[in-house]
C-alpha cells in the first residue's frame, strides 16, 4: 500500500491568524508529502512488510533483519507521517470539545489552566525538533481507563512505542512555526491553544 497525503478537513488559511496560511501549506503540502515520498520509496524495497499497520511495523523494527539506514528511514519518516496526520485532525474549529477529556484533565491536573501550563512548559522546554504529547497511559488493574501524562519526544518519535495512547500533540520542529514566529517558540505554543479544538 503507497501511503498518501491526507486531506484537511479545513483549508490552509482557517487557522489564522494563530498558525498563518504559508506555513500550514509548506507544512502540509511540502514536509508532510516529503516524508510520505520517502517512507513509499525505502517500503517499496520489502513488498512483504507493505500491508503491516504503519505503527506495528516501527515498533517492530529493532528485531528486524531489514538494512539499518532502511530501518532509520522507516522510523522517522513512517514517524513523521503518522504524528503529521494525527496533528492536522486535533486543530479546526472549536466545536468538538471533548467534555469528557476534559473533565478528566481537570481531575488529573487540578484545572484547565494548570494542565495548559504544564504542556505548555513542556513544548517550550524541549530541546531542538520534536513533538509535545498528552497520552492515557495503559489502564492499571482496577481502573477502568488509564491516566492522563503529559511528556515531549525527540524527532518523530511517537508514544505508541512506548504502549502509550496518544490524545493531544504539538509540533515542535521549526518548519511549523518559523515563519511566523521565528525563534519565539513559546509564542507559538501560546496561540495554539486557540487553534486546538478538543479543548
Ligand atoms: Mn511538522
Amino acid at each position: 500500500m503507497k501511503y498518501e497525503l491526507p486531506k484537511l478537513s479545513y483549508s490552509y488559511d482557517a487557522l489564522e491568524p494563530y498558525i498563518d496560511t504559508k506555513t500550514m501549506e509548506i507544512h502540509h503540502a511540502k514536509h508532510h508529502q516529503f516524508y510520505i515520498d520517502k517512507l513509499n520509496a525505502v517500503l517499496e524495497k520489502y513488498p512483504d512488510l507493505a500491508d503491516k499497520k504503519l505503527e506495528e511495523l516501527i515498533k517492530d523494527l529493532p528485531n528486524s533483519t531489514i538494512d539499518e539506514a532502511d530501518k532509520k528511514a522507516i522510523h522517522n519518516n513512517g514517524g513523521g507521517h503518522l504524528n503529521h496526520s494525527f496533528f492536522w485532525q486535533i486543530m479546526g474549529a472549536k466545536k468538538e470539545v471533548d467534555g469528557f477529556l476534559l473533565e478528566e484533565i481537570k481531575a488529573a491536573f487540578g484545572s484547565q489552566e494548570e494542565f495548559k501550563k504544564i504542556f505548555s512548559h513542556t513544548a517550550a522546554a524541549h530541546f531542538g525538533s520534536g513533538w509535545a504529547w498528552l497520552v492515557r497511559l495503559p489502564a492499571q488493574a482496577g481502573d477502568e481507563i488509564g491516566k492522563l501524562q503529559i511528556y515531549s519526544l525527540p524527532n518523530h518519535d511517537f508514544p505508541y512505542l512506548r504502549g502509550h495512547q496518544p490524545i493531544m500533540v504539538l509540533d515542535l520542529w521549526e518548519h511549523a512555526y518559523y515563519l511566523k514566529y521565528q525563534n519565539r517558540r513559546a509564542e507559538y505554543i501560546e496561540n495554539w491553544w486557540n487553534v486546538l479544538k478538543l479543548l
